[in-house]
């Protein structure tokens, strides 16, 4: 029998005061989300790491092509020489190639070139995005909207851990092409973002940042 064309699409049905309820709950609990650069070397299961991964591969992405591939990395070889290439990109943007104002903009996150949470944190999460895929003949298949998609891949990988009571770094040492050559990864695929992810250290500090009121960010047209 043929794949049916569509099927019945059922969400759950909640009630409008539910619906409200679980808005507030949901914003609550994201809004204590942070980016942390301090990791705790406590180790993190396969399973949560897959589970983390599935998550983000429910994103909706151009024509369904879902434009991204994933490594998770635990082995501490190969943790230390991302950190090294790492390092030595870092080195070289901190002291020439970022601008006097960009410097500026970061001083609030007290940043330098050493990134030894590319080593402490169990895992680190490599997301790659594929301009194009291969068929079994090695013919090229098309991939759209690529960024939007592997972007919106990358927020919802960011809300699971966040969900799974774990923290992260969205990471961009630039450039990042050494990763495709460390992990030796296909030719249509390119780093999008190196992602620890773990426990936050015992006495991890975080930047004191406000995040912008909602009549900053949205404009109603009713
Ligand atoms: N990639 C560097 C610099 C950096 C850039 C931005 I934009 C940040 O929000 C934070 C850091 C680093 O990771 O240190």
């Amino acid at each position: 029998m043929s794949k049916q064309k569509f099927i019945a699409y059922k969400p759950t049905k909640i009630d409008a005061s539910e619906s409200l309820y679980k808005s507030e709950i949901y914003f609550n609990y994201l809004d204590k989300r942070r980016s942390v650069r301090e990791f705790s070397s406590q180790s993190v299961s396969k399973e949560v790491i897959e589970n983390i991964i599935k998550s983000a591969s429910t994103a909706p992405s151009g024509a369904h092509k879902q434009p991204w591939s994933f490594c998770a990395i635990s082995n501490l070889k190969l943790k230390t020489e991302i950190r090294k290439a790492a390092e030595e990109e870092e080195y070289e943007n901190y002291h020439s190639r970022m601008s006097k104002e960009w410097l500026e903009d970061l001083k609030q996150f007290d940043t330098n070139w050493k990134k030894p949470f590319l080593e402490i944190a169990p895992w680190l999460i490599v997301v790659f995005s594929k301009s194009y895929d291969l068929d079994d003949k090695g013919q090229k298949l098309n991939n759209y909207y690529v960024k939007e998609s592997v972007g919106l891949a990358c927020g919802t990988l960011l809300t699971a851990i966040h969900n799974a009571g774990l923290c992260a770094l969205t990471h961009t040492p630039s450039p990042m092409n050494f990763l495709t050559k460390i992990l030796n990864r296909p030719k249509n695929e390119r780093t999008f973002l190196l992602i620890p992810v773990g426990y936050p250290a015992d006495d991890c500090m975080v930047p004191n940042l406000q995040r912008k009121p909602i009549e900053l960010i949205l404009e109603w047209y009713e």
